[in-house]
């Protein structure tokens, strides 16, 4: 691509041809993009643990291949990691870049991925990238750890090579030395998929868009007053009637439980373990509407497409309203691979203080006895929680410390700085503003360790970032409200807090703007960064 200064000036008559000649030659228009020699200089986010700039560059080319190393047992899982990034460079590069099993670093020009074992530094995610002149050098403990390395080796690439097209080049990366690992183990999102349905593939771009920042964790809001997401065959009816419609009337929708296994495995293969989130007892008109046995008065109640909270409650001392529990989640738990189940418990503004507690105390034991732990929001601190739950906090401080004083861990997602659905500022058009606007500075200056007093880092699990849908309804919207705010939460719950700086990242952050374009992110360009039209010419930045 010839950046448009010399396009025009290519047009122009011969007898202008000499001067600009040299003018472009001093512009260094026409001649191939800066190498990037300076590693230091690129603009990664999450910002990486330790880095060291070699001062020269590796060039990908026609010939590179891919080359994985590991056990016997682990080549199936290595040759998918090494196809899936195949998959992304081959697009923007046309390289064919095939990819084949190795058992020693490869020749000079190569991508060679090596499982190795007992860094005992980086852990189950982090990863070591050595990038010499002559190979791209990327090991790590786990699989998962490969994978998140391979999210900067796509962001030490020009932000070209996102592009779904052959581009010009050359493809090339900064010499040096990356030893990254993350700060916390939960690093996740929550997408609401019941004030608005969320189609299979909005959920796999959702996946998409999260792993390329490290994150591991996508918590699905399944169940709300406003619709049932997610088959259950036991009671076919939560999803058929009680997925039927959406906020604003809408036809709604739900995944069948093979669409839901599917999406599971997606986000496996990309390292991210989902969620399932039923909201109880609270939080179920949808289910109310489906089964007339579960409200208390044995009337079915209508469906609701409104946004109001807290009006509904499961039946909460009914037998047979545990026996549903139990139903839904043992299928439930038969597609979740992942340890938790999420139980929702929040506004339970008209279930008994005591009818709530009773209600908590059988569903954890449900959970439990189907193999998971328990995840709650804050307000299933009333209850005895066993060590193994977890709270979620989100807008009662006194609540998750009293969830940490029963030894639970936290997820820390405070509305005032996590949720994704809060107004930008007030001219924002989408969103709520009930907790706080959160423009993207906000979101990123906090630290979750020392947001709350009395919750250190060690009683917190990690970060997440809920997008609540009330007013979202399609996919350009969603990408609206998470970024860039969700970019800065991946940076907070990988980087060290030490790492984190406003002034700094926000410099990073506007030098991601080529890459959310390549990506077709429709991002939300504040005013507070300094965004950069960063082309393939600067090496000040990628
Ligand atoms: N609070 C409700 C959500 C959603 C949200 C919108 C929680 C835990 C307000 N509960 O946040 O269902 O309506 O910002």
């Amino acid at each position: 691509m010839i950046p448009f200064k010399c396009k025009h000036a290519l047009q122009t008559p011969l007898r202008v041809f000499t001067v600009l000649f040299a003018l472009m030659s001093v512009l260094g228009c026409g001649k191939e993009p800066a190498t990037p020699k300076d590693l230091s200089k690129e603009n990664l986010i999450p910002k990486p643990v330790s880095l060291t700039a070699a001062g020269s560059s590796f060039r990908l080319s026609e010939k590179t291949g891919i080359y994985v190393q590991g056990p016997a047992e682990a080549a199936g899982e290595l040759e998918r990691i090494g196809q899936y990034l195949a998959d992304r460079l081959k697009p923007a590069t046309g390289f064919p870049l095939p990819v084949s099993m190795a058992t020693e670093a490869p020749a000079s020009g190569n991508i060679y991925l090596a499982l190795g074992g007992g860094d005992t530094e980086l852990g189950e995610e982090g990863y070591e990238l050595n990038i010499t002149e002559g190979l791209v050098a990327l090991t790590a403990n786990t699989p998962a750890g490969l994978f998140r390395g391979l999210q900067t080796i796509r962001q030490l690439l020009p932000a070209s090579i996102e592009l779904g097209e052959v581009q010009p080049g050359p493809w090339e990366i900064a010499s040096g030395k990356i030893r990254d690992y993350p700060g916390y183990a939960f690093r996740g999102s929550m997408l609401d998929v019941s004030r608005h349905f969320f189609g299979v593939e909005d959920v796999k771009r959702y996946i998409d868009l999260i792993s390329f920042y490290k994150m591991n964790v996508l918590h699905l809001g399944l169940t709300n007053d406003q619709g049932w997401r997610i088959e259950i065959k036991s009671w076919p009816n939560l999803a058929t009637h009680g997925g039927s419609t959406q906020v604003g009337g809408g036809k709604g929708g739900y995944y069948t439980q093979e669409e839901y296994a599917g999406l599971v495995q997606y986000a496996q293969e990309r390292y991210i373990t989902i969620i399932p989130e039923i909201d109880m007892p609270g939080h179920t008109n949808a289910a109310l509407a489906s089964y007339a046995e579960l409200n208390c008065d044995g009337k079915a109640r209508e469906l609701y497409t409104g946004t109001e909270v807290g009006f509904s409650t499961l039946c909460t001392r009914k037998d047979s309203t545990y026996q549903f529990v139990d139903d839904v989640i043992r299928e439930l738990a038969a597609l979740t691979p992942g340890p938790y189940i999420h139980i929702g418990g929040d506004e339970s503004h008209v279930t008994g203080k005591d009818d709530y507690i009773y209600f908590m105390n059988k569903v954890q034991d449900i959970v439990l006895a189907h193999g998971k732990q328990m995840i709650g929001w804050e307000e299933v601190t009333l209850a005895s929680l066993k060590p193994s739950s977890v709270a979620q906090f989100w807008a009662n401080a006194d609540h998750a410390k009293a969830a940490v004083a029963q030894g639970a861990k936290i997820i820390m997602s405070p509305a005032t700085k996590a949720y994704l659905d809060m107004q930008y500022d007030s001219t924002t058009t989408l969103g709520l503003h009930w907790a706080a606007y959160v423009e993207v500075d906000s979101a990123y200056i906090w630290d979750p360790a020392t947001f709350v007093g009395g919750i250190s880092k060690d009683n917190i699990l990690g970060i997440e970032s809920p997008l609540w849908t009330e007013t979202i309804t399609n996919m350009d919207e969603i990408e609206y409200m998470i970024f860039p705010r969700l970019a800065g939460h991946a940076e907070i719950g990988w980087t060290p807090a030490s790492g984190r700086d406003w002034e700094e990242y926000k410099i990073r952050l506007g030098r991601h703007k080529a890459r959310f374009e390549a990506m077709g992110v429709d991002f939300y360009t504040s005013a507070l960064v300094p965004w950069e039209d960063v082309d393939a010419m600067s090496d000040s930045g990628k």
